[in-house]
């Protein structure tokens, strides 16, 4: 069989790049897409991958990076984050609005722009990174609860209306993972950051990758739907057990 091709979105950092190691230690082709070329690039030397610059935000990238793929078995749209943590009554409507953009709109674009080449590719599969901010509200975390209950809901849509095309949809939920996450939420503040995983082991990039890579291997006829993974000090979205 042919070498098949991955295409992984935010590959720079993160569960991105441990994917995107993963996947192609596993035998795929990788493609990354990211705003950080010069990361992308470096990470496609070591995994003889293709790094493609990729703004999920901006249709006219979306437009031009799908331009320059050609075959793609499987889609990890893993491109996102969280900005702030700031009360509902004192939202910033902006950082809603980016938010919404990157994880849902982002989202979107990708997956309608691969779609076509999933279809064609007979055994496509879709593999989405979502949140235990898409299952559970938190103080403070209305507009990434808002916009990952969104991608949720794409998600299972996209499931219900590739019934019938050879298209597999699955998305994955993390807890708490260490990366730069929290730096990008808290306008890279590393102190603020650092608090976030104090006195507990949260989950490492790797740990995601390994689920992304195990959903990407199972056979045809086996759709993981829905994964929600945390780290063992972590009960749910705002339970957490510290050893301080
Ligand atoms: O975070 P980070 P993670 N266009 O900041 C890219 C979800 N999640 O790996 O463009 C294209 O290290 C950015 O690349 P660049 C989270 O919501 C995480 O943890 O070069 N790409 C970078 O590669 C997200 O969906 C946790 O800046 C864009 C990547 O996204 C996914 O996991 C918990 C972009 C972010 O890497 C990966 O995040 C959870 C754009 N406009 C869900 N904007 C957690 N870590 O705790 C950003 O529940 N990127």
């Amino acid at each position: 069989m042919s070498q098949r091709t991955a295409v992984i979105t935010g590959a720079s950092s993160g569960i991105g790049a441990a994917s995107a190691r993963a996947l192609a230690a596993d035998g795929w082709h990788v493609i990354l897409g990211a705003r950080r070329v010069d990361r992308l690039e470096a990470l496609a030397a070591e995994l003889g991958g293709t790094a493609v610059a990729l703004d999920v935000t901006d249709q006219e990238s979306v437009d031009a990076f799908a331009a320059q793929i050609g075959a793609c078995d499987l889609l990890v749209n893993n491109a996102g984050g969280a900005l702030g943590t700031t009360p509902v009554a004192d939202a910033d409507v902006d950082e809603w609005q980016r938010m919404y953009d990157v994880n849902v709109l982002g989202t979107l674009r990708v997956t309608k722009a691969m779609l076509p080449s999933l279809i064609a590719s007979g055994d496509g599969q879709v593999v989405t990174i979502g949140s235990i901010a898409a299952r559970e509200p938190y103080k403070g975390g209305a507009g990434y609860n808002a916009a990952k209950h969104a991608v949720a809901a794409l998600s299972r849509v996209l499931r219900i209306e590739m019934l019938g095309q050879p298209v597999r949809v699955c998305q994955i939920d993390p807890g708490m993972v260490e990366t730069e996450f929290s730096l990008v939420r808290f306008a890279g503040d590393a102190d603020r950051a650092a608090k976030v995983y104090e006195g507990m082991t949260p989950l490492a990039a790797e740990d995601i990758a390994e689920t992304v890579r195990w959903v990407a291997s199972r056979p045809a006829h086996v759709n993981i739907d829905q994964i929600l993974l945390m780290p063992t000090a972590q009960a749910s979205a705002a339970v957490v057990h510290r050893e301080l």
